[in-house]
């Protein structure tokens, strides 16, 4: 089922390497820059007649006006008495879990004493005001909701909205799990408003949505369009386009377990990449077959089946593990999974993917819901530069600098000097003017 990409023989460990390699796993059409035209007019509409042009594209693109922007506070209330006591007790532990996990690395402030008398203080500061993005499309993604609001609220952010699509079928406003998620979390502040209209109503505000200081979340590509032509304006976490898994896996993986893996991600997507690496050809083909067997008996065979025979999907077959590692690492997967002898000794190998799942009993299904890591994690290569969601997401560091008459009389003439070389004097004399009278 998976299309072979046949790597043996080629020196895949050279240095340099990683740079061809990085077009030998292609990934799926996800033109964002073509989706920037589309958008550009919905933003603007937002900007200069907010609330109102908000209603016109939920009816266009949704085919819903929901009874009101703002989704009310007895309507997440219901949804919370009417969540599945099954649903709820799944959605308490993953936030248990992703809670402690971010409590954990919440970094303090560091102060460092560069010379005596001189300090300086990282200060790390919540962001003021954030708005969090979650998926109801395709499927109403409620574990997205544990995954923006918890980091959010651990970091200490005081301000924080969300926004789901509005859903035909449920009065207008988005899904019930979804809405019983936002108020067991304590989320008051919630919009039934999807795609790209929803993140302009977050930069400019509108209606009773403040604008907001930052916007987070997974989306399609019209979010994450909105989101690249509203950077600036507001923050954006890294840019969350279709999922991806990549599996490197040898001969003593099961390939029951990969194959398993591989279909769970393709399930979101038509979009979604599914990518196997591996030195032994026997076990890709014996993922072949598994792949035979289990796609069929998927709910969501259709999508799952069209994802796995795209473009963006396949086996690569490499010499050797070390040339696994160079693969999966120039492809810089959103979730990297290792089945191969000895994983988390090849995992602390790997310099690029979102999150990485060492052995036969991480799956990513488990990151995706109750692992205790995040799921909202860089796509498309973006993995080589940014980081998936987390407390620091939602902290800035502020340097506080204080310095002492005596620590600055000290350091004054390196400065006066470097300012001299930058043809900068007025900055030099800032410095000179305290001690003026003074010999030295
Ligand atoms: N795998 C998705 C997240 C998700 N999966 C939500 C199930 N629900 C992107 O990391
Ligand atoms: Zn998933």
């Amino acid at each position: 089922m998976l299309r072979r990409i046949d790597l043996r023989g080629r020196a895949l460990t050279a240095p340099g390497a990683d740079h061809d390699l990085r077009s030998a796993v292609p990934r799926a059409d996800f033109d964002v820059d073509a989706a920037l035209d589309v958008v550009r007019p919905i933003c603007d509409a937002v900007r200069d007649r907010g609330e109102e042009a908000v209603a016109e594209f939920s009816q266009r693109f949704d085919r819903v006006t929901p009874p009101s922007l703002r989704v009310p506070a007895e309507v997440l209330a219901r949804s919370l008495a009417e969540l599945d006591a099954g649903v709820r007790a799944a959605l308490e532990e993953s936030v248990r879990r992703l809670r402690a996990t971010c409590e954990a690395e919440i970094e303090s402030d560091v102060t460092t004493e560069v010379a005596p008398g001189g300090t300086i203080t990282q200060r790390m500061v919540p962001v003021r005001r954030v708005g969090l993005y979650v998926p109801g499309g395709v499927a109403p993604l409620v574990s997205s909701v544990v995954m923006n609001v918890v980091p959010a609220q651990v970091a200490g952010v005081r301000s924080l909205a969300l926004a789901s699509s509005p859903q035909a079928g449920h009065d207008g406003y988005p899904h019930p799990t979804i809405l019983a998620a936002c108020a067991l979390l304590g989320v008051e502040e919630v919009y039934a408003v999807g795609g790209a209209q929803a993140i302009a109503m977050f930069a400019h505000g509108a209606g009773e949505c403040r604008p907001v200081d930052l916007v987070t979340g997974p989306g399609n590509i019209y979010t994450v369009a909105a989101k690249r032509l509203l950077r600036g304006l507001v923050g954006i976490d890294s840019e969350a386009g279709p999922t991806e898994i990549a599996v490197l896996a040898d001969s003593s993986a099961d390939p029951a377990y990969v194959a398993a893996d591989l279909i769970s991600q393709a399930e979101h997507d038509v979009l979604a990449g599914s990518v196997l690496v591996t030195d032994s050809p026997a076990l890709a083909e014996a993922v072949d077959a598994e792949l035979e067997r289990q796609v069929p008996t998927a709910k969501h065979e259709d999508r799952i089946r069209t994802a796995l025979t795209a473009q963006q999907s396949g086996t690569v077959l490499v010499d050797d593990l070390d040339s696994g590692v160079a693969v999966v690492d120039a492809y810089a997967a959103e979730h990297l999974s290792i089945q191969t002898r000895d994983a988390a000794e090849v995992a602390a190998r790997i310099t690029n993917a979102g999150a990485i799942f060492v052995g036969p009993y991480a799956p990513v299904s488990l990151g995706d819901y109750c692992a205790g890591s995040n799921h909202v994690l860089p796509t498309g290569g973006c993995a080589c530069h940014s980081s998936g969601l987390s407390v620091r997401a939602f902290l800035k560091a502020v340097h506080v600098i204080d310095y002492s008459r005596a620590a600055l009389a000290d350091v004054g003439d390196h400065v006066v000097t470097l300012a001299e070389a930058e043809d900068l004097p007025s900055h030099g004399a800032a410095v000179r003017v305290r001690f003026a009278g003074e010999q030295g």
